[in-house]
């Protein structure tokens, strides 16, 4: 092995006599300089993920659309219309039946099972008009489908607003 400590001492003898450890600095320090005037200014995608998404405020207003529990609503916002976000404005009543759609929450970061019952027995709000489709399939599925009057089972099947009540986590049990 005589051979192969001789090739790699002379190799090493050459880099060291070539290589002076002030031009090695040298080197280090300009390759760091570059990179802090050529870094700031590459175009890196600098807006976060949070600022991509609907404003934090729209998000826990009950009045606006990116309201979080609004995620399939298809339908008058009842908290326009004289009613809140689980209760129909005075003078009409809660549809019999409903769907069922699946929000997240970005206050707790959990899912939530949250009914859009209609109000019924007066004309159409007509103020906050809001179209969420999270989940929601196509009209032949009616259970999944928003873009139903749910009044239908009611007596007077006028539709007035909708209402998003939350009716539990949608979160699977943990395997025991
Ligand atoms: N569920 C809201 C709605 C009512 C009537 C027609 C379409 C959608």
């Amino acid at each position: 092995m005589k051979w192969f400590d001789n090739y790699f001492e002379q190799k090493t003898r050459l880099a060291a006599q070539s290589t002076s450890r002030r031009s090695a600095l040298t080197r280090i320090g300009r390759f760091l300089v570059g990179t802090a005037l050529i870094l700031p200014v590459l175009p890196f995608d600098r807006v976060s993920r949070e600022a991509h998404a609907a404003p934090k405020d729209k998000r826990n207003d009950d009045t606006a659309c990116e309201y979080w529990r609004y995620c399939a609503l298809d339908g008058w916002l009842c908290t326009c219309c004289g009613g809140t976000i689980s209760s129909c404005p005075p003078g009409t009543e809660v549809s019999k039946v409903t769907w069922v759609g699946t929000c997240h929450n970005p206050n707790d970061g959990r899912d939530y099972l949250i009914s859009y019952n209609d109000c019924c027995g007066a004309t159409s709000c007509g103020r906050c008009l809001c179209n969420g489709n999270e989940g929601e399939r196509p009209g032949y599925r009616m259970g999944v489908h928003n873009d139903v009057n749910w009044c239908m089972a009611n007596s007077n099947n006028s539709y007035h607003c909708t209402v998003a009540a939350v009716v539990g986590t949608a979160e699977s049990p943990r395997a025991r």
